[in-house]
């Protein structure tokens, strides 16, 4: 499945129904008063994460969401219904940009978040509302407001505990193969992997992390060498970098690769480059040189990073990196849960939205059960 991590959506929130004029006209009830009824509300538009998609690429072929309209007023006291919600489902990690100020909106950082992003119109007031002791024929019905649209930006940002990083061919995929379920494409030609893979690695019965597989940098990729540092946004939340350095005879100096991939680092953001990490030296398999290995080992003590040796083809050294891992990870704090998170502007909407739907419902189930007290005496005065 192709990965898309960016996409630009339209929404449109149902406009509110117009209110009624009218008036009661029954035999035996002289100047029966009038009686039309409210607009529906028009439905809004929510965005909720899901944690079983894991791209945009949805939105490629579907950019635009309308929630359904509120339904006109009618005669005889009859409200119009509410139009129904639309619900845009996205996967974790997706942030949300109104388009054209890039102003962060919401930053979904688990599960079941949601965000309203349109609100509905307000149906109109019939005229019933507006009789009055001095006015009790009122000609006079509001429209419905229309519903907000928006244009936004959606952009993802994958949420793994450990980012892999290194050049190409290093043997990247063939370790998150080989302590996930994931299953990303290897072969021995650069470039392999196109786009970012999760996996889930279990350390022990009640604790895994996510390890994030994102295609090789090479040097100059800031410049756009290679398929360039765009990727990289991905691992940005990562708690820990796992550096996965070649140390077969590959004819290149392990330590140079390594200084060229921190650099690379440290230009596409130098909060990346302080961030924690783990230099793991991989196919020791094929180690003919001890001496490689022993400079690097140096070279990482020297830097105070902890420095790893393992074959991910043959399993050598795969259980104590993985104890290594969660021990590290246990010791890094976890980003902060979203209600925390500083986010800019509309931060008191998002808690509001959650109010306003679960508002709507209860003024639904109020009418409704408002409706049902009426029938119920209609009934009861009925022969
Ligand atoms: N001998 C040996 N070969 C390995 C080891 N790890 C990976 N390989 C081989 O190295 C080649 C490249 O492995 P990949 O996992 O595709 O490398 P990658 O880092 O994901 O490469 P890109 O996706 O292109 O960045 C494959 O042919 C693997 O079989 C190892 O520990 N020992
Ligand atoms: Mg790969």
């Amino acid at each position: 499945m192709v990965f898309l991590d960016e996409a630009h959506i339209y929404v449109k929130a149902g406009d509110g129904g117009n209110g009624c004029v009218a008036f009661r006209r029954e035999k035996y009830v002289p100047r029966g008063g009038p009686s039309g009824g409210d607009g529906g509300a028009g439905g809004d538009v929510i965005i909720e994460s899901s944690p079983h998609l894991n791209t945009l690429l949805q939105f490629r072929y579907n950019p635009e969401f309308r929630a359904g309209r509120g339904h006109h007023g009618q005669g005889g006291n009859r409200h119009g219904a509410d139009g129904d919600d639309c619900v845009i489902t996205v996967p974790v990690g997706t942030i949300i940009y109104e388009e054209e100020t890039s102003e962060q909106l919401f930053d979904f950082t688990q599960a079941g978040q949601r965000y309203l992003v349109g609100r509905g119109g307000r149906g109109g007031r019939g005229n019933a509302r507006f009789a009055t002791s001095t006015n009790r024929a009122p000609r006079k019905a509001e429209p419905g407001q229309p519903g907000q649209e928006r244009r936004l930006r959606l952009e993802l940002k994958l949420l793994a505990d450990v980012g892999l990083v290194g050049f190409p061919n290093t043997g990247k995929s063939t370790l998150v193969s080989r302590v996930s379920a994931a299953h990303p494409k290897i072969a021995d030609y650069p470039f392999t992997t196109l786009e970012p893979c999760l996996g889930v690695v279990r350390a022990n019965e009640d604790e895994s992390f996510v390890m994030a597989d994102i295609p090789g940098l090479i040097e100059g990729a800031h410049q756009g060498h290679g398929l360039g540092t765009r990727f990289l946004r991905h691992i940005e939340r990562t708690r820990l970098l796992l550096h996965l350095v070649d140390i077969s005879a590959t004819g290149r100096d392990p330590v140079r690769d390594f200084e060229v991939i921190l650099r690379e680092l440290d230009s596409f953001s130098p909060a990346l480059r302080e961030k924690p990490m783990t230099v793991v030296a991989n196919k020791i398999d094929l180690l003919d040189l001890p001496a490689r290995l022993e400079q690097l080992r140096a070279f990482c003590a020297a830097q105070q990073l902890p420095c790893l040796a393992i074959s991910a083809l043959t399993g050598a050294g795969l259980a104590p990196l993985i104890q290594h891992l969660a021990a590290r990870l246990r010791l890094l704090p976890r980003a902060a849960p979203a209600g925390e998170q500083s986010v800019s502007g509309d931060k008191g909407l998002a808690k509001h939205s959650h109010s306003r739907s679960d508002c709507i419902t209860r003024a639904r189930r109020v009418r409704a059960s408002a409706l049902t007290q009426k029938a119920q005496k209609t009934r009861g005065f009925s022969p």
